[in-house]
Parts: structure tokens; C-alpha cells; sequence
């Protein structure tokens, strides 16, 4: 292993060590003897630097016309997508999934970016009669200033796309601490922005660790707006570091996804969908299905089917293309699973599949999972109501269509759901009463696409949507114009009488 590559920040156009002379290594999770290369231990000093080389383009970049911005982002979306396969073949390596995933995440980086780079021609204000004549009314988007994005390992790739693309569209700059356990996928992101010219400074990046450094990155002054995705717990304090100074805050936090099999759905494709949605990505998206609630009527059929499905999914590592799931992305994440499959037991559920840990020969090199599927589930239990983060589905059942909307509701969460019948009366009720920002009819409640809001209710967001045009609000602030050009006072409400 002699050979292992070490990478650098990101800041004001420029790779650079941090002044901390400190790195950390970055492990593959499907192969732990494999270096994936050594990162920088970033400290205050680093990120300084870059939210003073983000400030510093702000003055230009801002002034920069969109549809010149959007022309760079067309050049990298473009370059991004020469280099999918090299990239998504280095996620794989340091995040796990199977690489079909990982080309599905490059994917959706390269989607928003000529997304947002089309922006670039459009970000629409609106015009609107004045109440007053001679006089002209319209609204247009101003960007903020700097941007801090902290973003996580399960789209290593593509949220900070989400992020990035949209701040850059409207004018703003960028500072980002990529996920400790996948840097390297933003690496390549950096890589791209400096090799299609976009100016020194405007997006800037620090590795390291989030304790050490996302204060900073949320406290200076000169930032005005955050972006988060992780846990509700990181994202309550996030939200509390910027509401003194109110701050622009955007948070895409938990998920207890539930899908509802009817008892006239479709029994076959609802399987593939809850095998698709509980054990894609080893269970570790936000939109995961993690709650199956199936009516009674099928349940036992519907179980069967899957759990001679689930246990015939190959786990592996995820550059092999035969592999179905690959592992957790770190022992941390493993021994949550592990532990979440013994409060299971523990509480009742009864183990339908899986259940453990998988070991011998490379398994003992990774932080492999069986997809695990926990059946006799009641709404008292930690697996109904918390999120895992892996492979684990816990199923329950219910008698009526109106018990089974209470169950999908009955969570701190809001993310996605989906159901799955044949009658479209239900299918619309559903789709109106289950409260989530996403929601599916006969698919599972993964796969959004990056031209819709992407984002959740309750403790899942803090109001905001993350991609389509949802995301412009985030990144700037209206401005309402008016003209005057009556060469005279014209006062509002008064003189209109
Ligand atoms: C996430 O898990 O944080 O809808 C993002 C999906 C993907 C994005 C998931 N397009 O499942």
C-alpha cells in the first residue's frame, strides 16, 4: 500500500494542506485494508480562509451576468459527465453502494447542473400592474453572499450538487465540508469547477470533521447562508447556530418512509418496490422505506414473496455488478444496525430475514449486513418510530385504508411515503392526506428527480426544498422594484383613492 494518494482543500482556486499539518485516512467500507488516499484534518484556520476567498469573489461573481454563470455550469455538467464512470467508480470505493447506484448519483450531480445551469437564462422575477399610473412594478431575485454546505456520505456526490449548483446559479459563493467518510467524491466535483474555469474563490472546500469545524463555517458573519443534510439532531443545532443572526438555513434531516400495500395492489411490483426502497443504498437514504404496512389480507402473501426475495439478495462489494447491496458505510453505522436488530428481539418483532452480521473470507473486511426484515411490528416500538439508517424494514399490518393513513402519519417524520393499489380514489386520498413532502403511487419512496422539491415536513426540513426552481428561494432574496416615472409624487393608498 505504499502508494496512497493525499489530497488537498480547495480554497481560492488553489489545493492546499491544512495549516493543521494533520491528515485522516479514507477507508473503503466493502474492503478496510483498502486507502482510498489521506485527506486534511481541516481546522479554524482553513476554513477562515476560505469564507474570506468566498467573500472576496462574492464582489465579482454576483455581478457576473447568470447566463454566463450558467454557461460554466453547462461546461462542467458536460465534463462531469465525460469522467461518470471514473467518478462513480471512485464512490463506490469510498461510500460502498453498487456502482449501478453510484452512476444513478453521478447522475443526478450532472442532471442539476444543466438544470440549474438553464437557470442561468430563466431565475424568472414577476412583473405586476402598479396601483399608481406611469409608474412600474417588478420583483428579481439578489443573491446573499457566502454559503456554507455540509453535506453527507450517502449521496457523495449529488447533494452537494444540489446545493452547490443553485447557490452558483444565483450569484452567491461557496464553502463546503464534504462527509469525513467520502471527500474524495467532491474532490472530483472541485476538480471540475477548476478545470472548466470557474474563477478562484467562488466554491471552496475543506475536509475534516464537522465537530471541529462547523461552527466556524456556521458562526462568521460573512456567511449568510447554511445548508445541511444529516441527522435532526446535527440539524436542530445547526438551526439554532443561525437563527441569532438569522441566517438563511436550510435542513433536509430524518426519515421514517412508509409504504402502504393495499389489498388490491399489485402484489409482485409492490415486492420489487419495497426491496428497491428498503435495501437500495444499504437502506442509508433519507427516503428510505423503512415502515411496509400491508393489509392483512395479503400480508402473509406479500411476506412470503418478499422474504424469499431478501434472501436471495447478494451483498458484496459494490464494483462487483452482480452484487444487490453493498455494506454499511462504517463500523459506527454497522454496530447502529446490529444494535437496532437486538431492539427488535428485544421489543417483540419477529426476525422474518437477515439479522446479522455477515462474516468469513472478504465479509470479515467490510461492514456487511443481511437486508433484515422484521415483521409483527406495533406503533409502540423504536423500529416503527426511529430511524435506522440500514437495512432493516420493519413491517406491520392494518385492517381499514383510514387505519392505515393514521399509521403512515403516526411518525416525527416527513419525508416521502407511497401506497400501492389499483384504486385511484385511494390512490388521490392518500396522496392528500399522508403528510410528507414526497410522495409516490405504485413505486417505493425512493428515486426523486432533481427537477421537482425535494425536501420533507415535521422534523424532516425547516420548510425549505432542496432542487427545481424551490431551491432558488433558498439561495436568494426578493427584491421588489418600483418605478416611478410620473415626475411626481404618487403616494401608495392615498393618492390612488
Ligand atoms: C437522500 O437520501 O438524502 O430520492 C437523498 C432519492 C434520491 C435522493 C436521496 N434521488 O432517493
Amino acid at each position: 500500500m505504499g502508494n496512497i494518494k493525499a489530497y488537498k482543500n480547495f480554497i481560492n482556486g488553489q489545493w492546499v494542506a491544512s495549516s493543521s499539518g494533520e491528515t485522516f485516512n479514507n477507508i473503503n467500507p466493502a474492503n478496510t485494508d483498502e486507502i482510498i488516499g489521506t485527506f486534511q484534518k481541516s481546522n479554524k484556520d482553513d476554513v477562515l480562509k476560505a469564507i474570506e476567498a468566498a467573500a472576496e469573489a462574492y464582489r465579482k461573481w454576483r455581478l457576473v451576468p447568470a447566463p454566463k454563470r450558467g454557461e460554466i455550469l453547462y461546461r462542467v455538467a458536460s465534463r462531469l459527465w465525460e469522467r461518470k464512470e471514473e467518478i462513480s467508480r471512485d464512490t463506490t470505493r469510498e461510500m460502498g453502494k453498487v456502482i449501478a447506484e453510484t452512476r444513478g448519483d453521478t447522475q443526478e450531480a450532472i442532471d442539476m447542473t444543466f438544470y440549474m445551469a438553464g437557470e442561468g437564462r430563466r431565475l424568472f422575477g414577476q412583473t405586476t400592474p402598479s396601483e399608481m399610473p406611469n409608474k412600474f412594478n417588478m420583483t428579481v431575485r439578489q443573491p446573499l453572499g457566502v454559503c456554507s454546505f455540509i453535506t453527507p456520505w450517502n449521496f457523495p456526490i449529488a447533494i452537494p450538487s444540489w446545493k452547490i449548483m443553485p447557490a452558483l446559479i444565483c450569484g452567491n459563493t461557496v464553502v463546503i465540508k464534504p462527509a469525513t467518510d467520502t471527500p474524495l467524491s467532491v474532490v472530483h466535483l472541485m476538480e471540475v469547477f477548476e478545470a472548466e474555469g470557474l474563477p478562484a474563490g467562488v466554491v471552496n472546500m475543506v475536509t475534516g470533521s464537522g465537530g471541529a469545524i462547523g461552527n466556524v463555517m456556521i458562526d462568521d458573519d460573512r456567511v449568510r447562508v447554511v445548508s445541511f443534510t444529516g441527522s435532526t439532531e446535527i440539524g436542530r443545532k445547526v438551526s439554532e447556530g443561525c437563527a441569532p443572526k438569522f441566517k438563511h438555513c436550510c435542513l433536509e434531516m430524518g426519515g421514517k418512509n412508509v409504504m402502504i400495500v393495499m389489498d388490491d395492489g399489485n402484489l409482485d411490483l409492490a415486492v420489487e418496490g419495497a426491496l428497491w426502497g428498503a435495501f437500495g443504498t444499504t437502506g442509508q437514504r433519507c427516503t428510505a422505506t423503512s415502515r411496509l404496512i400491508i393489509h392483512e389480507k395479503v400480508h402473509d402473501k406479500m411476506m412470503a414473496m418478499l422474504v424469499e426475495r431478501a434472501n436471495k439478495l447478494k451483498v458484496g462489494n459494490g464494483l462487483d455488478e452482480t452484487v444487490n447491496m453493498g455494506p454499511c458505510i462504517n463500523q459506527s453505522q454497522l454496530d447502529t444496525v446490529l444494535s437496532y436488530i437486538e431492539i427488535g428481539k428485544k421489543e417483540g418483532a419477529v426476525l422474518a430475514s437477515g439479522g446479522q452480521r455477515l462474516t468469513g473470507g472478504a465479509y470479515d473486511k467490510g461492514f456487511f449486513v443481511k437486508p433484515t426484515i422484521f415483521t409483527g411490528i406495533t406503533q409502540k416500538m423504536r423500529l416503527w418510530r426511529e430511524e435506522i439508517f440500514g437495512p432493516v424494514l420493519s413491517v406491520a399490518t392494518f385492517k381499514t385504508f383510514e387505519q392505515a393513513i393514521e399509521m403512515a402519519n403516526d411518525t416525527a417524520y416527513g419525508l416521502s411515503a407511497a401506497i400501492y393499489t389499483q384504486d385511484i380514489n385511494k390512490a388521490y386520498t392518500a396522496m392528500r392526506d399522508v403528510y410528507t413532502g414526497i410522495f409516490y403511487v405504485n413505486a417505493p419512496t425512493i428515486g426523486a428527480e432533481t427537477h421537482l422539491p425535494f425536501g420533507g415536513t415535521k422534523e424532516t426540513g425547516n420548510g425549505h426544498r432542496e432542487a427545481a426552481t424551490a431551491a432558488l428561494d433558498v439561495f436568494s432574496e426578493w427584491k421588489s422594484v418600483y418605478v416611478d416615472f410620473s415626475g411626481k409624487i404618487q403616494r401608495a393608498q392615498i393618492d390612488n383613492q
